[in-house]
């Protein structure tokens, strides 16, 4: 096949839209990978600097005992793969937050194993971490579960700049990985947060056992929200003694370029991030992601529960390959 490279073409990518069909998304996903990369770093150099990436640094700041039953998740009740953890304080997470921005971080994300924001104690401390780390000029992301738009509004008050929540995976595919609650109840908070003026980080994981399908079909539904998500983390599944999906295959690194290429190529403006599972990849295979147009990792020796590569194989790997971290904003 020998389809002219035009990225700038509605079906092709590179053009801001909302009305992508599954086919068009399943049309560039199964195009060959070097003509695929191709039309996604043209658009990718048209949007971003070609040599920047954003380092975000995660802090779980309430570890486990989740009443959701994500089928990935270790901090789900009820797989019990990690054990539950008081929630952290507010210093500790600026010292946290302290640590990472003076390792080389823009961005900070503070992760709560809830199903749902609950007004009270917990909250309002969340309220004050958020401020602690905008106080230490660091972007401040936040993934707490559903929100009410009350709460989001809140969060927007206490200057949080992004919430991440993801849709994971397609709408069909959704009832396989998770049975309490539902795609829309997703789809709801988003909006909570876009209507509060946060921005928006929505991405999903691959290798949970869904087809090609279900990945376009989810890219489709992040490229359908307007604006789009400004930041899609693109996850690999880390398998997790305990979760019923530890004993899955690992996936092909080549569908994880093809994910961050297809995403660049449908949501041109927004970073994509190349999120967890990157310690099962080898430096090769990050950099043709990086290249392909993800430009945001999370960086620090630990995700959430799992492990993170360490930092200083990340300075080296960056460093190797000439790229620059993106400068604090202010
Ligand atoms: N409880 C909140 C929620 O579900 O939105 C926030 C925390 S939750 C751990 C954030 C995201 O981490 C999930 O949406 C999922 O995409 C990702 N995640 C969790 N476990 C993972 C795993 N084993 N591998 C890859 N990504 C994972
Ligand atoms: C996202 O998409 N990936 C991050 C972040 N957003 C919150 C979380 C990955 C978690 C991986 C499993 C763990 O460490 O518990
Ligand atoms: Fe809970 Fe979030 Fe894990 Fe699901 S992904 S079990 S909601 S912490």
């Amino acid at each position: 096949m020998n389809a002219p490279l035009n990225p700038g073409s509605p079906a092709e990518g590179g053009v801001i839209r909302h009305d992508w069909t599954l086919e068009e998304a399943r049309a560039l996903y199964d195009l060959p990978l070097f003509e695929l990369v191709d039309r996604a770093r043209a658009v990718h150099l048209r949007y971003h600097p070609r040599d920047e990436v954003q380092l975000c640094t995660l802090l779980s700041v309430k570890t486990g005992g989740c009443p959701e039953d994500c089928a990935y998740c270790p901090q789900s009740s009820h797989h019990q793969a990690v054990p539950g953890e008081k929630m952290l304080n507010v210093d500790e997470v600026l010292e946290a937050a302290g640590r990472a921005k003076d390792a080389g971080a823009t961005r900070f994300c503070m992760g709560a194993a809830w199903r749902q924001v609950k007004d009270g104690p917990a909250f309002d401390r969340v309220l004050e971490m958020v401020r602690g780390v905008k106080g230490l000029g660091l972007e401040a992301c936040v993934t707490l579960g559903m929100l009410t738009e009350e709460q989001a509004r809140r969060l927007k008050e206490a200057g949080l700049d992004a919430y991440n929540h993801n849709l994971d995976t397609s709408p069909d595919f959704y009832r396989s990985i998770i049975r309490t609650r539902e795609f829309e109840d997703r789809l709801r908070t988003l909006k909570n947060v876009r209507e509060a003026g946060i921005t928006v980080c929505s991405g999903g994981i691959i290798g949970m056992g869904e087809g090609p399908n279900d990945r376009c079909a989810m890219l489709r539904e992040l490229a359908n929200l307007d604006p789009h998500p400004e930041s899609v983390p693109v996850n690999a599944l880390v398998r997790v003694p305990g979760t019923p999906l530890e004993s899955l295959p690992p996936i092909d690194p080549t569908d994880l370029v093809r994910m961050v290429a297809l995403a660049r190529l449908m949501m041109p403006r927004s970073k994509v991030r190349l999120s967890a599972g990157r310690t099962e990849l080898t430096r090769e295979a990050q950099l043709f992601c990086l290249y392909a147009g993800a430009n945001s990792i999370f960086y620090g020796d630990r995700l959430l529960t799992t492990p993170n590569p360490d930092v200083t194989d990340d300075t080296s790997l960056i460093e190797a390959a000439g790229l620059r971290p993106q400068a604090p904003v202010a």
